[in-house]
């Protein structure tokens, strides 16, 4: 077999050493021309891989089903291999390279017999830019190339960009037996190598997206100074043309993509305001020569939650979505070949077929039991291209990025976390990131509505020790001279029934043009003991259905539950180990002073 596939030495020895291993009967280049993409899906569609929708409804859009055990990220399978255990950290897992690639070899091997190898090359940022980095993929998956055509910029000139370098990153992946018990995703950082083995899902096996762009990169941005974050990335056009931006972390289904592309409610739309995606997950953020952080979102399309995804909630994604999109994991109706989730509307499809491509009676759904009774997986997907979204910025190719004025971190709280308050400095805000909890959610296997620390919304994708990690955000902040202003938000205050008391989706602007008003000091805040914190005639809540009081409940701040969760967090610090920065434990001391007075 001719494994010389590129004009590189360094990719074609690598190809031919996988190919040793996984020992497939055939090798592909994926070129990025339509023609092959087209022969890909046809191909795909002519084994059931994937099933070609409703050609007038929804335009080169497919459906395809994973397996019903392989549905989300797996985390406890996910291992960060570096030669030193300490140099992982507590919070990942970690296995000794040497055993962990004797151990997946063995897995690998002959995985692809009677199968094609596909060679995907794909750039991380704008091709030929100062911040794209380049990776080649390697999969027996038509599903996997057809996402990575749609969420990495993929063709020839990633080789080409390339050229004789030896500095790329190596993917390795096979379904193999789609085996949960042998599940691996396995990082080598000091190996820029991936290996990715007995998953078909999303961010286990699109090696560009949360192993590359987060847990590789994070551990080259730390080498290098800059920051890889799990961040979208918005622009607000003011009425007279200037564009502020804001980057966001929210942990996995909190919220990105909605705010990312969030309309702007009536009041503001009215007077000339817009809203602009540049990304809805990931952000590379570089510091500039005046001193601000610039960020690139370093993907080409959206890897988004289907669930509650519509004409009120997110209207961008639903038009982004309605033509050139794979959708994973959503019901099938048969009356007329198109797709169904929960959330979508009122009207469950009555013949169709449920993620799991069963016959799925509606009138059997039952809220305590989503994963069985539902249309849709909680975690179903649609891979959409970035250039179909609407409000999609014109900087979205701008190699140089985009400035940051304003960061905010965010999370699912139901109690403790004020609808929104401004860290008093950048330590303090690195302080607020690091104490991040959120109820986890079905966007990774294992319990869901668990409140669990997720610092950064970064815990499952920093590729190194945390507690490295929040050094590296502390030194951040020192060579940005004009860092932005770190916020915290938290969209998911409940009542004691339970119910949402903050509307969100688009009436998050409301809160959003507070931050901005801060980050210009427009705007007056009360200091409290945890940050400042609107006055609450400085939130415009025209055209809402809550009232003054309810907003100040959203604002309030509740000692005592703070007290409780400082214990939390110093348990949390305990865990992530000796590496914890000293300046964080000074703001933890500082901030249950402040509680106790
Ligand atoms: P990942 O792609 O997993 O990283 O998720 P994400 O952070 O992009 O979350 P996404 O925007 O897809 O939202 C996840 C879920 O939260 C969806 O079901 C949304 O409908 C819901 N959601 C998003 N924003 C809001 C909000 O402001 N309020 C409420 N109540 N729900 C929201
Ligand atoms: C997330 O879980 O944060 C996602 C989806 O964005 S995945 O690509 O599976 O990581
Ligand atoms: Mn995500």
């Amino acid at each position: 077999m001719n494994t010389n596939v590129t004009a590189n030495k360094y990719v074609n020895e690598w190809i031919a050493e996988m190919v040793e291993l996984v020992k497939p009967s055939d090798i592909v280049l994926i070129d990025g021309t339509e023609a092959q993409a087209e022969a890909l899906r046809k191909e795909a569609c002519s084994t059931g891989e994937m099933i070609k929708l409703n050609e007038t409804e929804l335009p080169n859009c497919y459906l395809h089903r994973t397996a019903i055990n392989d549905v989300a990220r797996v985390e406890n399978r996910t291992f960060i291999c570096t030669s030193k255990k300490e140099d992982a950290g507590n919070i990942n897992n970690w296995m000794d390279p040497k055993e962990c690639y004797a151990k997946l070899s063995k897995l690998y091997d002959g995985s692809y017999k009677g199968k094609t190898m596909y060679v995907i090359p794909y750039s991380m940022s704008v091709v030929g830019s100062d911040f794209a980095k380049y990776g080649i993929e390697l999969t027996d998956s038509i599903y996997v190339v057809l996402n990575m055509l749609i969420m990495t910029r993929v063709g020839l000139n990633v080789l080409e960009a390339l050229g004789d370098s030896a500095d790329f990153i190596k993917g390795l992946h096979a379904r193999a037996d789609i085996d949960e018990e042998n599940r691996y995703i396995c990082h080598f950082p000091e190996d820029n190598t991936i290996w990715s083995v007995n998953s078909g899902y999303g961010g286990n096996v699109l090696l560009g997206k949360k192993c590359f762009a987060l847990r590789i990169a994070s551990y080259l941005g730390r080498k290098e100074g800059w920051m890889a974050e799990h961040m979208l990335i918005l622009g607000i056009e003011s009425p007279d043309g200037e564009v502020k931006y804001i980057s966001a972390a929210f942990p996995s289904a909190c919220g990105k993509t909605n705010l990312a592309m969030l309309i702007p409610p009536e009041i503001y739309k009215s007077k000339g305001y817009k809203t602009w995606c540049v990304g809805d997950d990931i952000a590379w953020l570089r510091v500039g020569k005046d001193g601000r952080l610039w960020a690139v979102n370093p993907e080409n399309g959206f890897f988004g939650v289907a669930p509650g995804t519509n004409v009120n909630s997110n209207p961008n994604a639903l038009a982004t979505a309605m033509r050139d999109t794979i959708f994973t994991n959503v019901c099938h109706n048969l009356d007329n070949n198109t797709v169904w989730w929960e959330g979508l509307d009122k009207n469950p499809p009555k013949n169709a077929l449920n993620w799991k491509g069963e016959v799925w009676d509606y009138t059997k759904y039952d809220k305590a039991d989503k994963v069985n009774t539902s249309g849709a997986h909680p975690n179903s997907r649609f891979t959409a291209m970035a250039a179909n979204c609407p409000c999609l910025s014109d900087k979205f190719n701008d190699p140089a990025g985009v400035p940051i004025s304003a960061i905010v971190f965010g999370g699912r709280r139901a109690k403790t976390a004020p609808l929104v308050y401004q860290s008093f400095n950048w330590q303090h805000g690195t302080f607020v990131g690091s104490i991040m909890a959120s109820e986890t959610t079905a966007a990774a296997a294992g319990a869901v509505g668990v409140v669990r620390r997720d610092p950064m919304a970064m815990r499952p994708f920093v590729g190194y020790d945390m507690g490295d990690y929040w050094a590296h955000w502390l030194k951040m902040g020192k060579v940005a001279a004009n860092a932005p202003k770190i916020f915290h938000v938290n969209w998911f205050r409940t009542d004691d029934e339970g119910n949402f008391i903050w509307p969100g989706f688009g009436d998050n602007m409301r809160v959003l043009m507070w931050i901005l008003a801060r980050c210009e000091d427009k705007v007056g805040a009360t200091e409290t003991a945890i940050g400042y914190v609107p006055n609450p005639d400085d939130i415009d809540i025209t055209g809402l259905d809550i009232s003054r009081d309810t907003l100040v409940e959203l604002l309030s701040v509740d000692k005592a539950l703070w007290l409780e969760d400082c214990a939390g967090i110093e348990d949390f610090y305990k865990q992530v180990g000796d590496r914890v920065p000293a300046e964080l434990y000074d703001e933890l001391a500082a901030l249950k002073d402040r509680l106790s007075k």
